[in-house]
């Protein structure tokens, strides 16, 4: 179940497989000595059964050869250090998404890093300042690179975990597959313009999964991150009714999710406590039904055993986890920014500046960009001006106005905020946050303490709406 991939005379250096995990669960795994501290990654063509049995494999792009890749886990406040070679035929970077690190490691092409080119090898070096369950990602031809399978999980565990009985991680992926489980082509204009690349396969871990066994009176830790192109996730999860412990790596007041759907959009990460108060032998599903009953599908289902259920023994609140150590926005001081998203399809957009001068909507998307951002339209986003200059530990406030027909989670790079307001109510919470999703006609007020200096992509993470150009910078100075 873990592999050890090299050895060192000074640390251990140990990853595991995500799909290892999923499909054997980690009960025997003493997670906190699997301490990722020196890796090598590869990008490169590889070939999954990503379908399962009776089904053709699927040639996907892979870090090292499986989808998701290694599962990186280290402990908050070591060093991570992570040789980065491109075996692809075209340039690449990683992206650390939700890591507070410096902006030359952030993994942005040309702003932060020149791209990886085919067989080159870049490394990345950064401290682990937050606990938290975090992902990785090339951000160059995003919507491919991703869509084609580079993603991983990255793990930074607390110096006091939460107790539980069991952790386990679900990569939340979404593939558009043809009928010989091949990947569809990119590039399609109408998902840039819509709702994104939406697929019609969703995997746990790189497969499609109908159960998830478990055991009757078990706790169990569990992490989610979505690393689809497009696809939110509105997971209801019953009778179980999860603790919501983090959301995005940061640590939120415990509290039951209720009858709320817990909802990820692309990018956003949850950290569920749940007590699986089935019987032994019986079944809970998970369904996912964001986008309304009728496209409403059982992602999976829990499955007992037949072992007797556990005796209770843990209280039934769990402990807060320990904030990161984040800097604390000062509302009153803050300085305000207001940006409007516009342009899509159904979003009445006429028109935008880029490149200096007024382009009608035509002509933007005759040059494959249907989206604005205050009017403005990037060309190449390390060449624009930045769209927001913050003086280095100022806090700032940032209203998100929607006026599009489509939701879009909205990612800022270096940075957690905290979601303030939504249509002017207060945000239960007031999660920390990097990635928020921005519904359709919705105003969201977020805050944060520009204390990363550098220039930082904030973007839409349906990469089909970032590549065709809802992104823009924001320079901390
Ligand atoms: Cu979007």
């Amino acid at each position: 179940m873990v592999e050890q991939l090299s050895t060192t005379s000074t640390r251990r250096r140990f990853l595991q497989t995500g799909v290892a995990v999923s499909a054997l669960g980690a009960a025997s795994i003493d997670m906190r000595s699997a301490v990722a501290v020196e890796i090598e990654l590869t990008a490169a063509e590889a070939t999954i059964p990503l379908v399962g049995e009776g089904h053709p494999a699927t040639d996907v792009w892979a870090f090292n050869d499986r989808v998701p890749g290694p599962v990186i886990r280290a402990r908050q406040g070591e060093r991570l250090n992570v040789a980065v070679t491109n075996g692809l035929s075209e340039p690449t970077t990683v992206h650390w998404h939700g890591l507070r690190i410096p902006v030359g490691m952030d993994g942005v092409p040309h702003l932060s890093q020149p791209p990886i080119k085919p067989g080159e090898t870049f490394t990345y070096d950064f401290e682990l300042k937050d606990a938290g369950t975090y992902w990785y990602h090339p951000h160059v031809n995003s919507s491919e690179q991703v869509g084609r399978g580079l993603h991983g999980a990255l793990i930074v565990e607390e110096a006091n975990p939460p107790e539980v009985d069991r952790e386990l991680l679900w990569v939340l992926d979404d593939w558009r597959l043809d009928q010989e489980a091949a990947i569809a082509p990119f590039g399609n204009m109408h998902d840039a313009s819509h709702n994104g690349r939406l697929g019609n396969s969703a995997t746990i871990n790189g497969a499609i999964r109908d159960v998830e066994p478990v055991r009757a009176g078990e706790r169990v830790r569990l992490r989610l991150i979505n690393v689809a192109n497009a696809r939110t996730f509105g997971l209801a999860f019953r009778d179980l009714d999860p603790w919501v412990i983090a959301l995005d790596g940061q640590p939120v007041e415990p509290h039951r999710l209720g009858e709320q759907a817990l909802t990820l959009g692309v990018g956003m990460r949850a950290d569920l406590i749940i007590d699986m108060v089935g019987k032994p032998e019986s079944e809970s599903v998970v369904i996912d039904g964001h986008y309304g009953a009728n496209f409403a599908y059982e992602l999976i289902r829990f499955s007992y055993d037949d072992a007797p259920s556990l005796p209770p023994r843990f209280d039934d609140r769990p402990v807060a986890l320990l904030p990161n150590p984040l800097a604390e926005p000062d509302i009153a001081s803050a300085k305000r920014h207001r940006l409007v998203f516009e342009g899509g399809a159904m979003g009445g957009m006429t028109g935008a500046m880029m490149g200096g001068r007024r382009m009608s909507m035509r002509e933007l998307a005759g040059k494959g960009r249907l989206w604005a951002i205050n009017g403005m339209v990037p060309e190449e986003i390390y060449r624009e001006p930045p769209m927001l200059t913050a003086a280095r530990d100022s806090s700032q406030i940032i209203e998100l106005v929607n006026r599009t027909a489509f939701e879009h989670p909205l990612h800022l790079h270096g940075h957690s905020f905290r979601v303030i307001k939504r249509d002017g109510r207060d945000e239960p919470y007031q999660p920390f946050r990097d990635t928020v999703l921005l519904g359709v006609d919705e105003t969201i007020e977020v805050a944060f303490v520009a204390d990363n200096p550098g220039k930082w992509m904030f973007h839409c993470h349906v990469l089909e709406h970032q590549g065709s150009g809802m992104m823009g910078v924001i320079e901390v100075l």
